[in-house]
């Protein structure tokens, strides 16, 4: 390790969204640039390669005494950040999506005292919307949001809302830093045949994802003609969707994938990428699609717009609206010419606004600000 390389703490989720996955590769590339970094999860996180040179991981391990009767993983999270902060001296901790993260953190930090490291909270999307939203948390998640340094989101959207949602004061600064992707793994294939006429989707089946609405708009589609869905994912609605799949007469049509790590493949093998969720802070599968040449349909919500350019790299349209969204699958299919304007328009906004490195370096650079001494605050 050069001098000048910082020691960073990352808590982020293990499963396979979106918050999860850019933790990983911030970490990643963090960790290619001389930095050394730890991560904290309950599991590896699925897309974070520990074969990495710089990157290592500890386990949030529940408490293990069975009198409290619910894991308390905050707690566990402050404790192993407490003994890593001070074996590994980290310089700062970064945590995704503000529950139970940026508590975690909090907590490790008085403990810690003088030592203690920086800590830096991406909000993602629900963290706010859904729980700081709930007038029972609001308080909390404030609290645990300006108990740290730094406050960066991946949309301008999410940033108004975590003012709004969490009451603060203009003078906390929010930093956006849109997420982002590897284009040089997230590429077309130029060896895909064309016009195989295949809708995907891909999302942790939560109800906000609206996976139902996906089902709906490509019954209606493939009532026009052939066509086929895929589907990539898990979470609860999924047995919801694949009865509706059933019922409409659809399974020989509809593939169900699973959680996949190879996500860029599937993507690579796809026409339309659908995405008809009810809230989206940014909809990191929707810039995935778009950097692998495929035209995204979604809803006009939340983070959404600054992602997919209505007209250019796919259409938007209001929540719920399945015809509207059925059309715009159906026109994309059936028109080479504009499947393939608006093809080459989503890679290539994907490669002039979203690359990996520029993100990673406005971190770095919010890293070694924060590790200088600024805050939220000051900046
Ligand atoms: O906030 C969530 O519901 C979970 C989170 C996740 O871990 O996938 O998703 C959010 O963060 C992603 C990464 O920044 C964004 O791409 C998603 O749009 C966002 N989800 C929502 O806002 C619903």
């Amino acid at each position: 390790m050069s001098a000048d390389s910082l020691r960073i703490g990352v808590a982020c989720f293990s499963t396979f969204g979106g918050s999860g996955v850019i933790a990983s590769e911030i970490g990643m590339a963090m960790a290619r640039r001389g930095h050394h970094v730890v991560f904290f999860s309950d599991r590896p996180p699925a897309r974070l390669d520990l074969s990495c040179r710089g990157i290592s991981f500890h386990p949030v391990a529940a408490l293990n005494y069975p009198v409290p009767a619910q894991s308390s993983y905050a707690v566990s999270l402050a404790a192993e950040m407490v003994e890593v902060a001070r074996t590994e001296k980290l310089d700062l901790l970064h945590v995704h999506y503000a529950v139970p993260h940026a508590f975690g953190a909090h907590l490790a930090r008085q403990v810690l005292g003088a030592t203690a490291p920086k800590i830096l909270t991406t909000l993602h999307g629900t963290d706010v919307t859904r729980i700081g939203a709930d007038p029972k948390f609001t308080s909390l998640v404030r609290f645990a949001v300006l108990a740290g340094d730094g406050i960066t989101a991946p949309s301008h959207w999410l940033a108004e809302e975590a003012h709004r949602q969490l009451d603060l004061s203009r003078e906390s600064r929010i930093e956006v830093i849109p997420n982002f992707v590897d284009t040089s793994r997230f590429c077309p294939d130029a060896k895909a045949p064309v016009a195989r006429r295949v809708v995907t989707h891909v999302s942790n089946f939560r109800l906000l994802k609206r996976v139902e609405d996906v089902v709906r708009i490509f019954a209606r589609v493939r009532g026009e003609m052939p066509a086929k869905l895929h589907l990539a994912g898990d979470g609860p609605e999924r047995s919801h969707v694949e009865a509706l799949v059933s019922l409409l007469g659809l399974a020989d049509d509809v593939t169900f994938f699973g959680e996949r790590v190879d996500v860029a493949k599937i993507l690579q093998g796809s026409d339309v990428f659908l995405l008809p969720s009810e809230t989206e802070s940014f909809g990191l599968g929707a810039l995935e699609a778009m950097a692998c040449g495929v035209p995204v349909v979604a809803s006009n919500v939340g983070g959404l717009p600054e992602v997919v350019w209505d007209g250019e790299t796919g259409f938007l349209a209001a929540v719920g609206n399945i015809e509207a969204m059925a059309k715009h699958v159906r026109d994309l299919l059936a028109d080479p010419d504009l499947h393939a304007r608006m093809s080459r328009a989503a890679r290539t906004r994907a490669e002039e606004l979203f690359q990996l490195d520029p993100a990673v370096d406005r971190y770095q650079a919010v890293y070694r600000r924060l590790v200088g001494g600024a805050s939220h605050r000051t900046v």
